[in-house]
């Protein structure tokens, strides 16, 4: 059986954190799907089009990740595509009360469903999207912290939306 996993997240925008968890879930998951989905407490800046248009770029090559945008229950959406685990990352101390209150209440909606974390890498430890867009709102350069490839569209795209 094929094994398929959920990497959900608000990706606004996508960070080398994320593409690393990305890459690391398609070595361990026959198929992997990052879920553009929202989050009620975040006011996202990029689109969800321009999310997965950006996450399209960064997962080009890698054969079995494709990416996705639901507005949905996680959980429903795991239903439906029949995928047997959700993958997480996990950075400070700070990610995991939320993470985990996010991973039980998951498992209550739906038992079968595991939500499987991947420690971060030590050189993304300190790094959020939120992070990425205030120093590039700010003039600083992010191209430590931004996959190569979305690099020039984000920093277009923020100083566009602070005109
Ligand atoms: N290193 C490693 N991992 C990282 C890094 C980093 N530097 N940065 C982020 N990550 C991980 C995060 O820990 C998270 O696992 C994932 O990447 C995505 O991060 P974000 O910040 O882009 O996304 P979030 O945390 O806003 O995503 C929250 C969801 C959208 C997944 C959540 O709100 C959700 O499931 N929404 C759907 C509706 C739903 O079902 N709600 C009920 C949930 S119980």
């Amino acid at each position: 059986m094929k094994r398929i996993a959920v990497c959900p997240g608000s990706f606004d925008p996508v960070t080398n954190g994320h593409e690393d968890i990305i890459r690391r879930a398609s070595l361990l998951f026959d198929q992997v799907i990052v879920l553009v989905s929202s989050n009620p407490e975040k006011h996202c800046v990029f689109t969800p089009e321009e999310r997965v248009k950006m996450l399209e770029e960064v997962t080009s090559k890698l054969p079995n990740v494709e990416v996705d945008k639901d507005d949905g229950l996680l959980v429903d959406y795991v239903r439906e595509k029949s995928a047997s685990a959700i993958v997480k990352g996990l950075r400070a101390l700070s990610d995991f009360e939320y993470e985990f209150q996010m991973a039980l209440t998951n498992k209550k909606l739906m038992p079968y469903a595991e939500t499987v974390f991947l420690t971060t890498n030590s050189d993304n430890m300190y790094l959020s999207s939120s992070m990425v867009r205030q120093i590039a709102r700010l003039g600083g350069d992010i191209s430590g912290f931004v996959p190569k490839c979305v690099l020039k569209t984000i920093v277009k795209r923020l100083h566009v939306a602070d005109q």
